[in-house]
């Protein structure tokens, strides 16, 4: 079944202009292997959730509010114990070494020079802990867990993320099994490199493997005591990650979650899923402030940052467009993305009369259907 038998991933290191990260999908598509391009860009069945994530935002509206006084909107915030520079964090994602040769290595470099944010680290990573912290030079990391069947292989994932300096885990609950992803099936896209974080519960390392057959090596059954286990045994702050009703929000807070993870998986998973922005308001409500609540899912703007915090949520983050950096410019593209997430965010604060994301989550919305 494997097709890749060569894979040469983009390697040129070099800062981006980034007019808007719609744009960085386009240009990736030409210096990215199709394999590779479609496994990032792609959603699942007819990408209906994919599409929905961007559509889903034209239902709210931004009320420009004036004589507001406002010069240089303060973009810092706060998540447990770290102090962050924006209210953006980056998404776990799988297989960074798709989109440049240096892997999650260069998103990390990327991440520790622009400074003041988090990086998740995905279990299907396919670099190492420690190429990854030799990026991350120091910044804060989230690790996000794919459970094995095995509990005391999980004892040990979590063990190293401990070890590694993650501050909190992100338990994916969205991802049992694979969407039905009819690009990666069309291209029989497999990974061209191993996953070293999880290998050890692996028929193989990974490498020449589909991400279905991952996907069934790994634990499918999850339920609240997974999340009592993995806060339990770690100690960290658990956030369950595939969030998309209020029940499931209170399911987790009440197995021991310390934050709700609102995500579709970027449309990744079950088709025809609303898009994320829609389900979130709902979610927040039902959560009331007992915990944090991270959202993704579709965020390509400041506007959309803007009204995800207005709804809702505490931290956002980025997915797609990092790794469309990464792909155009290393770990120096990593960085002018999330430098346009910055700009964009002041920018649409300025405008909206917002001098703090306090302000930005206390905005109103204006309801445009
Ligand atoms: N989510 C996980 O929890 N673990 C993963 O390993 C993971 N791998 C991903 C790989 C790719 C290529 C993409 C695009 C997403 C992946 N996700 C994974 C989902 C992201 O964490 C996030 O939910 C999604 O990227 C948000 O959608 P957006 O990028 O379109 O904004």
């Amino acid at each position: 079944m494997s097709e890749q038998v060569k894979y040469d991933a983009p390697t040129v290191e070099q800062e981006i202009e980034v007019i808007s990260t719609y744009h960085l999908e386009e240009a990736a598509s030409h210096v990215v292997p199709k394999g590779g391009f479609d496994y990032m860009a792609g959603g699942s069945g007819k990408e209906f959730t994919l599409k929905r994530n961007d559509s889903a935002w034209d239902k709210k509206g931004i009320l420009p509010r004036v004589l507001a006084n406002v010069e240089n909107p303060d973009t810092s915030t706060s998540i447990f114990e770290h102090d962050l520079k924006v209210p953006f964090i980056m998404a776990p994602i799988a297989a960074h070494g798709l989109a440049h040769a240096t892997k999650e290595a260069g998103t990390a470099r990327g991440i520790s020079e622009f400074g003041g944010t988090i990086m998740s680290i995905s279990a299907y990573s396919g670099a190492t802990f420690e190429e990854i912290d030799k990026g991350l030079n120091g910044n804060p990391r989230w690790f996000q867990i794919y459970m094995s069947k095995d509990e005391e292989m999980n004892k040990n994932i979590l063990d190293e993320a401990k070890q590694d300096g993650a501050t909190a885990i992100i338990l994916t609950a969205d991802a049992t099994l694979s969407g039905n992803r009819e690009r990666d099936i069309t291209n029989k896209f497999v990974y061209p490199f191993g996953m070293p974080i999880v290998s050890r519960y692996l028929t193989g390392s990974g490498e020449n493997m589909s991400l279905n057959n991952i996907y069934a090596q790994s634990k499918q059954k999850i339920e609240p005591s997974d999340v009592k286990f993995i806060a339990e045994y770690s100690g960290l702050p658990v956030f369950v990650k595939g969030i998309q009703t209020p029940e499931d929000a209170l399911l987790a807070i009440g197995a021991g979650a310390s934050g709700v993870w609102v995500s579709n998986h970027g449309g990744r998973q079950l088709d025809n899923a609303p898009g994320s922005f829609e389900t979130l308001e709902a979610i927040s409500k039902a959560v009331a402030g007992q915990v944090p609540i991270v959202f993704d899912s579709g965020v390509r703007r400041g506007e959309h940052i803007f009204k995800a915090l207005a709804s809702g949520a505490d931290i956002i983050a980025v997915g797609r467009p990092v790794l469309f950096g990464l792909a155009l410019g290393g770990y120096k593209g990593v960085k002018s993305v999330l430098e346009y997430f910055e700009t964009d965010l002041k920018r649409v604060m300025q405008l909206a009369g917002t001098q703090t994301i306090e302000d930005v989550k206390n905005a109103q919305l204006f309801d445009m259907k």
